[in-house]
């Protein structure tokens, strides 16, 4: 049975759809796991704030603890992603220097309908697109504008561990397409894989912007099998992987002229001083960048300039940073056409189609489900 509720907060009316169970409890229609929170909602009025769960703060001390005890320290660059995070790496984006999103959003603009057409041939069953780090859903809106050209029933779920970049991306969707029903899921698909409902149609999967390349190999595999097991055959993956170019544009990429990827960078730092009760003090760390071609990934670093000792009350850490230590805060895999093909191989998926910018920089791959 589906229901309307409604709720006011922060003085806003704000109404979502439910499905209710026969027991009475509420849940929406693609399901709900361990309090992370799913919406479903066709309406206009989507707001998915406010929805951070004790599992997500969990999550971050977790990470916390184990990244930043260990030697060399690391952290997970999930945590780049709370709501100004996202907004930087929004305006990271729109910089000259970083290629991958206007080089993707061009293959996009050029093959959006020959990659859906691809994707989804029997016309009269409906078409649902999940997307993994959905961000604020910029370049789906070309796919989503393909998709509606073959089907009349077209559902988008975006799945992002940022609602306030999750909020966005379904209202400008909604503003787009108002027959596209929309469920935007509020989740960290790499501590907490997804769970679809089953589907009367073809499920394409959008693994676009390059994400899968914040992942090493082996836990790319992972995330991409944990996919697979949500699908069913016939189903498609659209992959979106940055590719291996001369080293100036890759390092250019990730430091650009106005510090933007810098404040990215140092952001999980102040995030730590708010989310954490951490006392960073974020001016004594620099951010720094290197292409490791062995490992054929870009890799960035926080370079502690001056000793210091930090507290992190919640995590209940007392660390000492000596001058020169580094936090490893994240690696972005560049491809081979190989590595696709082995990779997508590996997991089940078989090749349907490829499309590539001009200079070769980026590819989208098509893969269906064997
Ligand atoms: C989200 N991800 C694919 C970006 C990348 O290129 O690895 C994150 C990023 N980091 C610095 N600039 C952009």
């Amino acid at each position: 049975m589906s229901t309307t509720a409604s709720l006011r907060r922060s003085g806003a009316l704000i109404e979502m759809s439910f499905h209710q169970r026969r027991d009475g409890n509420h849940r929406d229609s693609v399901g709900s796991l361990k309090g992370f929170v799913y919406m479903a909602t066709y309406l206009q009025a989507v707001d998915v704030r406010h929805f951070a769960t004790p599992d997500a703060r969990e999550a971050l001390t977790c990470e916390v603890r184990r990244g930043l005890i260990a030697r060399p320290r690391s952290l997970s660059p999930w945590m780049f992603y709370d709501a100004e995070g996202s907004r930087l790496f929004e305006q990271i984006t729109t910089l000259p220097e970083y290629y991958p999103t206007r080089t993707e959003r061009a293959i996009l603009a050029e093959n959006a309908n020959a990659i859906v057409a691809r994707a989804h041939n029997d016309r009269s069953l409906p078409l649902r697109l999940v997307e993994l780090g959905a961000g604020s859903a910029s370049k789906t809106r070309i796919l989503l504008e393909a998709a509606l050209c073959i089907s009349d029933d077209v559902v988008y779920i975006p799945v992002d561990v940022c609602s306030d970049a999750l909020e966005l991306a379904c209202q400008n969707v909604a503003y787009a397409f108002p027959e596209v029903r929309i469920h935007p899921t509020v989740r960290n698909y790499v501590t907490h894989p997804l769970q679809l409902e089953p589907f009367d149609g073809t499920t394409l999967a959008l693994c676009i912007g390059t994400s899968i390349g914040n992942f090493p190999p082996e836990e790319a595999r992972l995330i991409l099998r944990k996919l697979c097991v949500q699908l069913q055959t016939g189903d498609a993956l659209l992959l979106g992987t940055d590719m291996v170019k001369n080293e100036p544009t890759l390092l250019a990429a990730y430091d650009d002229g106005d510090g933007i990827t810098a404040a990215f960078n140092l952001n999980i730092l102040h995030r730590l001083n708010r989310e954490l009760g951490a006392d960073f003090d974020a001016r004594c760390f620099r951010h720094r960048v290197l292409w490791n071609s062995i490992e054929s990934r870009i890799e960035m670093h926080l370079e502690c300039t001056q000793e210091q000792y930090v507290s992190i009350e919640d995590a209940d850490l007392d660390l000492h940073f000596m001058s020169c230590e580094t936090i490893h805060t994240e690696n972005s895999y560049k491809f081979t056409e190989r590595d696709i093909q082995r990779l997508l191989k590996e997991v089940g998926f078989e090749i349907r189609g490829a499309w590539k910018d001009r200079r070769d920089w980026y590819t989208l791959t098509l893969a269906r489900l064997r």
